[in-house]
């Protein structure tokens, strides 16, 4: 018998636990440095993150100002990849950007 189900006389009486596990997920953050270019991170955001101009503009000027900044929250899959899609774009850039995820 599937163990999400309890029976009586072949009847089911109750579920016993969720089937669908909510995703766990992840913050997405660039870190701030002092080569990278404005034009740049905001170009990042606009593509990488799919944010608008004045969106993108105003996350580059937290990261900027504060050290860090939020550019989305992801499931831990999709997050890993937005990371690594920004170190690679900035790496061919020769730009020393950082990204990082932590759990929500
Ligand atoms: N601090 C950088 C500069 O003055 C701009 C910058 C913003 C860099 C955000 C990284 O994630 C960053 N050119």
């Amino acid at each position: 018998m599937a163990d999400t189900q309890k029976q009586t006389g072949g009847e089911v009486l109750e579920r016993t636990r969720q089937e669908t596990k909510k995703p766990e997920l992840y913050k997405v953050l660039l870190l701030n440095d002092d080569y990278t270019t404005m034009d740049f991170v905001v170009d990042v955001l606009e593509t990488i993150f799919h944010k608008q101009p004045a969106e993108a503009y105003r996350i580059m000027m937290m990261v900027h100002t504060q050290g860090k900044g939020l550019c989305g929250v992801y499931p831990h899959e999709v997050a890993e990849t937005k990371v690594a899609t920004v170190i690679d774009l900035a790496r061919e850039n020769g730009f020393p950007l950082l990204a990082a995820m932590e759990p929500e």
